[in-house]
């Protein structure tokens, strides 16, 4: 078997008995180096004065990783430049929140660069390289250009936006030629395929023959792989004390209310104000159900740099702010809106408690929240999971029940028909949901991707 060398923006690095602490992509990426060997490289999350190559290696659980600090101005540049304030909201459809500049750019073929210069003389002949992520595009092409000849794989773990939106970026063409030097590229979703071979066919004059995509002399296999969730460990979560503890502060909480829970980093593209306003038109448009429900926003704050992340907050603090000032009473608050984040088998144990999920973004590369929605149910009395028809998930979860986030209206019925749902179609909705999660879980799809990536031709 080969080893495998996984480099992705930031690592994970592992603790012994603390995967309950980890997100299911770093315990299924963990997983897969301990069965393979090899080692993750990526940033360490420091920074440096000046960059000069160093290494940091390190051995937890049986998992080797490799990291280098950046300087402050790449991680300007390329980490809250280019990734976070042109590719993320491009790639999420929001061409209005998207910033042109070519110094972001310059740093993020920078940084790729400096990947490119450390990891290589890590990597060995036959090893397997797999590369995540939008913060990555270029590496393949930049490690073709110092000689790599080994199978490397990129997956996107965002949507991939249609062409008219993609040709808005100044450099769009060059971005796509560079996932060209990978053997296989991955999406969660048909929809972001198709969009990528549009771009091909229609922009490069490419050809698509199944899942062989060729353009400019170059063949890639491009496929779908919807990344899943680690469904035994999150189902045990939801069963371990600390989740029943969360569970019972929950039900206590709610004096017999029916529960909403919803769980997102804080981000525009998850669809918060467009959530808080379905909320809203539903307790305006329902008076006599006001105060029967609670809903909880668990969001943690991220990417604190970028402005639009500090425009969402305030928005977001207004908006719950106001809801609250005109529905709350003396014993009841509608909505309860908490910026900070919770172990996981809290986590689970919150999702356990809570009658309906709310997982409504307005664009998704998959949403691993509503999968872990499902894991965490009581069968015998499940939950209803309200799912946004534009994450990717909904291409799998066709039992939830689908809503298009963007009208408050439909939003508000949603809520009504999960509040109403008799228990028999609770549980057969339940349980054809988690028959797809528990079939199609993480390590389902890290196989998928390193099978394909073996099979390819060197
Ligand atoms: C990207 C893509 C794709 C959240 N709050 C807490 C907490 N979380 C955990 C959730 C979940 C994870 O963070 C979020 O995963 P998502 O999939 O929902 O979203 P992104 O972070 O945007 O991830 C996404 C994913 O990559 C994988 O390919 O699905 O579409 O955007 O696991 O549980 N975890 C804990 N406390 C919190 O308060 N412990």
């Amino acid at each position: 078997m080969s080893r495998l060398i996984v480099i992705s923006n930031r690592v994970a690095v592992p603790k012994k008995g603390a995967s309950a602490n980890q997100g299911g992509l770093a315990v299924a990426l963990q997983s897969a180096l301990r069965e393979h060997g090899g080692l993750w490289f990526g940033w360490s999350g420091e920074t440096c004065e000046t960059f000069d190559g160093t290494i940091h290696r390190a051995e937890g659980d049986g998992v080797n990783t490799a990291t280098i600090d950046l300087e402050e101005q790449d991680i300007d540049e390329y980490y809250n430049g280019f990734a976070n304030r042109t590719l993320w909201p491009l790639f999420h459809y929001r061409i209005d929140l998207t910033e042109f500049e070519r110094d972001f750019e310059g740093g993020y073929q920078r940084v790729n660069d400096r990947f490119a210069d450390t990891v290589m003389p890590l990597v060995e002949e036959p090893d397997l390289v797999w590369v995540h992520d939008y913060h990555l595009i270029p590496l393949g092409q930049k490690l073709r250009r110092r000689g790599m000849r080994n199978r490397i794989g990129f997956f996107l773990h965002t949507p991939w936006p249609p062409t008219r939106l993609l040709t808005a970026l100044p450099s769009h063409r060059k971005l796509v030629d560079s996932l060209f030097a990978y053997d296989v590229v991955g999406f969660h979703t048909e929809d972001w395929l198709d969009s990528f071979q549009h771009y091909v066919t229609s922009m490069m004059g490419g050809t698509v023959d199944g899942d062989i995509v060729s353009a400019g002399g170059r063949t890639i296999r491009a496929i779908v792989a919807p990344i899943g969730i680690d469904t035994a460990e999150f189902e045990a979560a939801a069963r371990s004390d600390e989740a029943n503890f969360a569970r019972d502060r929950m039900y206590m909480s709610a004096t017999g209310r029916s529960l909403m829970v919803g769980v997102d980093r804080l981000d525009y593209s998850k669809g918060l104000r467009e959530r808080f306003l379905g909320y809203d038109r539903f307790l305006a448009s329902h008076p006599d159900r006001r105060g029967l429900t609670s809903f909880l926003q668990i969001a943690p704050p991220s990417r604190e740099k970028v402005d639009t992340y500090q425009e969402i907050r305030a928005d977001l603090d207004a908006l719950s702010g106001r809801i609250n000032g005109e529905y709350a009473d003396i014993d009841w608050t509608p909505i309860r809106y908490v910026n900070r984040g919770y172990p996981r088998e809290e986590l689970a144990g919150i999702y356990r408690a809570a009658h309906i999920a709310l997982v409504t973004p307005l664009r998704d590369g998959m949403n691993l929240v509503a999968k872990e929605y499902v894991a965490a149910q009581d069968p015998n009395d499940p939950g209803v999971l309200v799912l946004s028809v534009f994450a990717g998930a909904a291409a799998q979860m066709r039992e939830a029940v689908l809503v298009n986030p963007y009208s408050a209206e439909e939003m508000a019925d949603a809520i009504v028909t999960a509040l109403a749902m008799p228990r028999e179609e609770r549980i057969r909705r339940w349980q054809a949901l988690i028959d797809g999660v528990r079939r199609e879980d993480v390590f389902w799809w890290c196989r998928l991707f390193l099978d394909t990536l073996e099979d390819a031709s060197e």
